[in-house]
């Protein structure tokens, strides 16, 4: 959207912070000062934390390493440091105060708009990397949005939150197979093209994927409820050994905030109280669950290969598509994108954001678990620094694609990689299955 020239890149950049920044300030004005520097969950740090986290790193990243600027408040930084403090500790840290945080942080972005605003940001492969420092503040910020969002889900106590329900399914939706077919070939996977791309999503290179079947929609709370009812949680032959160990030792009967009242499920959303929708993806389940249920099915998970595939690989013109539906970014009739609504919504909405092989809301609404381990592409750089995915890497965290409900679209698109270790559930995650042909 900006190869090449400097006005295009800042109009693209203001909009993306000022996107950011308003979701940011949504989250963290929508609870009291108790709330925004307690801890909900020992999985999570206190809000004002990711609050204070997010101008650091815009400090660090943008005004001091890009502009040269002098550290603001170079105290600090070690508070802030997600490497020097488990989620667990922060709150005995001497964080920064919510007000104090709140100015920390839009003093930060007023001198971060100066530097957009005024920097000289030249020509080509200079403008590009530029332009992707401002890109990289946009996307951790939107990815602090959603890590607050999880914690928002994680909190008790009356709704802080509310939104307009999601589209309902399409009028097709009903007619659609529940499968399609992938055949096999080679496919572009990743990229070297996308200018706001993190350094894990590169470089562009070729994969042969032998022909597969793969889910037309995500796997629904309805068909997971069935899984549950056939003793799916009982069995061990469903899971594998360190999924049993975990159903085991903390009695897992369920996806995470689901219950059982009076013989119906129930499940906790945002501080309401609400039926188990049986026609929406499934949200909150861990890779062990999503690979126990996908097993009890007689199919598997897809690998990434296999996903990315899926959803970008357009047969007739044999090139790898930004997004299933093309290349023109994600809109509203696209996808379940930027904290729009609470929730995923059914299975087959968003008929306009459905892929050539047919599959439909891969991008939006729920993060998808695939079989893969998160490791580096072949000609992998670290950028712009190790620790942002190199450190990551290897067979402990597995890889989650297409974005939920919860992201927006700056930190999502066909080839953006996300990771976690595969006991969590409180991440906005559900899956799809496939099977080989
Ligand atoms: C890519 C979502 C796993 O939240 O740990 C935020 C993103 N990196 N700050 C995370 C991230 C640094 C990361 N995930
Ligand atoms: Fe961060």
């Amino acid at each position: 959207p900006h190869a090449g020239d400097a006005e295009a890149l800042r109009e693209h950049a203001l909009a993306a912070l000022l996107t950011a920044r308003r979701r940011t300030a949504l989250l963290t004005d929508s609870v009291d000062d108790h709330e925004l520097t307690a801890q909900h969950s020992p999985l999570m740090s206190p809000l004002v934390w990711d609050l204070a986290h997010i101008g650091n790193q815009e400090e660090l990243w943008l005004l001091r390493g890009v502009a040269g600027r002098e550290a603001m408040r170079p105290e600090i930084d070690g508070l802030y440091d997600a490497f020097e403090h488990p989620r667990a500790t922060r709150p005995t840290l001497p964080l920064l105060a919510p007000d104090e945080a709140r100015s920390y942080a839009s003093e930060v972005r007023g001198r971060a708009l100066d530097v957009l605003e005024s920097a000289p940001l030249g020509d080509g492969p200079a403008l590009v990397r530029a332009g992707f420092a401002f890109g990289m503040i946009a996307q951790h910020e939107q990815q602090h949005d959603e890590t607050m969002l999880i914690t928002h889900q994680l909190r008790t106590g009356p709704a802080a939150l509310t939104a307009p329900e999601p589209p309902r399914a399409a009028d097709d939706a009903l007619a659609l197979p529940a499968e399609v077919l992938v055949p096999g070939g080679p496919f572009t996977m990743g990229t070297s093209a996308e200018p706001w791309a993190l350094d894990n999503e590169r470089p562009a290179h070729r994969r042969d994927v032998p022909g597969f079947v793969i889910d037309t929609a995500p796997v629904t709370c309805g068909a997971y409820r069935a899984f549950i009812e056939d003793g799916g949680y009982d069995e061990q032959r469903w899971w594998a050994p360190e999924g049993w160990a975990m159903v085991r030792e903390h009695e897992l009967r369920a996806p995470l905030f689901w219950h059982r009242d009076a013989g119906q499920w129930l499940r906790r959303r945002f501080g309401v109280t609400e039926p188990v929708p049986d026609d929406e993806p499934v949200v909150h389940v861990s890779w062990y669950e999503a690979d126990a249920y996908a097993r009890w099915a007689g199919r598997r998970l897809p690998t990434e290969a296999e996903w990315e595939k899926a959803a970008r690989h357009d047969p007739v013109s044999g090139r790898s598509r930004r997004y299933p539906w093309g290349d023109e970014d994600p809109t509203p009739e696209r996808a379940n994108l930027g904290q729009r609504h609470l929730r995923p919504a059914p299975a087959g909405a968003y008929p306009a954001g459905r892929a050539p092989c047919g599959a439909g809301q891969l991008i939006g609404d729920v993060w998808e678990w695939t079989a893969s381990d998160f490791l580096p592409y072949p000609g992998f750089t670290p950028f712009p620094y190790r620790e942002y995915s190199e450190v990551f890497f290897g067979p402990e965290h597995k890889v989650l694609r297409g974005g939920s409900f919860a992201v927006d679209a700056v930190a999502c698109r066909g080839t953006f990689r996300n990771w976690d270790l595969p006991v969590r559930r409180q991440i906005f995650s559900g899956f799809r299955t496939a099977r080989d042909l």
